[in-house]
């Protein structure tokens, strides 16, 4: 079996005590950092797959949540340094109201630490003010990134557009959305005035709406 089959295994069995020696020997051998988080992500899809079909439930999507977590831990510091040393302003994400996925929110936060921002991160299941508060607590708060993982916590995405519009941290920072079931078109229609589908290009528009 190949290193990445290896982490790709261990992710999907939940297997929390393995998976950092396991990412650290696919490093080891020579693999991509982004590689090795490919792989990790692909097998997330799997165990989501999987719950679809009933062949997993909560608690194995939750372990794999965790384990995931430790694998990233041991890449987090070859993703974070390609990125510049600079302080582009602050970026205040968390996901919204009712939703507990946090694994690709995370994600979303290295990459745009990592590509210069200072990152205020206000967890999960965070209702609108909160990210109305946290982005006027901070003078240079210039990019609002939002996550939602479920079609159902689309709505409160729209409320928290709405909210920060309102409060009028919007036009000053800009809104950045995304999320499995977030489209541009959802974006747009919500009035975000960006959207990524990962993180990777997340930390990209994020400094396209802030140039
Ligand atoms: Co949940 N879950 N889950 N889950 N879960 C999904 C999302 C689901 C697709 C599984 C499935 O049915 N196939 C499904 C949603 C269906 C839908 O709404 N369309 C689902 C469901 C139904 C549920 C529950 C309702 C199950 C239940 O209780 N019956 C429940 C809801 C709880 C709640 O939130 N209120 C639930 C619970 C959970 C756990 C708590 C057990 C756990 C999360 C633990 C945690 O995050 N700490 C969990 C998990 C692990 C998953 C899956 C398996 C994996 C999610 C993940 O971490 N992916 C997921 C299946 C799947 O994704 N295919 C599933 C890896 C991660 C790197 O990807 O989060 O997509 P992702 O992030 C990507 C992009 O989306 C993007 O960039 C990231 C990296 O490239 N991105 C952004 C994310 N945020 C962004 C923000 C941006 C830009 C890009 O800008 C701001």
């Amino acid at each position: 079996m190949s290193k990445l089959q290896e982490v790709a295994t261990a992710l999907e069995l939940g297997k929390q005590k393995e998976i950092e020696a396991l990412v650290q020997a696919a490093l080891d051998e020579g693999l991509a950092p982004q590689d090795v988080l490919n792989t990790m992500i692909s097998s997330m899809g799997n165990i989501g797959d999987k719950f679809q079909r009933n062949e997993v439930f909560v608690p194995e999507m939750l372990v794999a949540a965790l384990t995931m977590k430790k694998g990233v831990a041991i890449l987090q510091p070859m993703l974070a340094a390609t990125g510049g040393a600079a302080s582009l302003g602050t970026c205040v994400i968390g996901t919204v109201m009712g939703d507990l996925h946090d694994v690709g929110k995370n994600l979303v936060a290295l990459m745009i630490e990592s590509a210069g921002f200072k990152v205020v991160d206000i967890g999960v299941d965070a209702p609108p003010e909160k990210f109305v508060e946290a982005a006027l607590a901070h003078d240079d708060c210039n990019i609002v990134a939002v996550s939602a993982l479920l079609t159902t916590t689309m709505e409160a995405m729209k409320l928290t557009v709405e909210a920060l519009i309102k409060a009028g941290v919007q036009p000053k920072a800009k809104i950045l959305v995304g999320g499995a079931p977030v489209t541009q078109e959802f974006a747009d229609s919500i009035g975000a005035d960006g959207y990524s589908p990962d993180a990777g290009s997340a930390a990209t528009k994020a400094k396209e709406l802030i140039a």
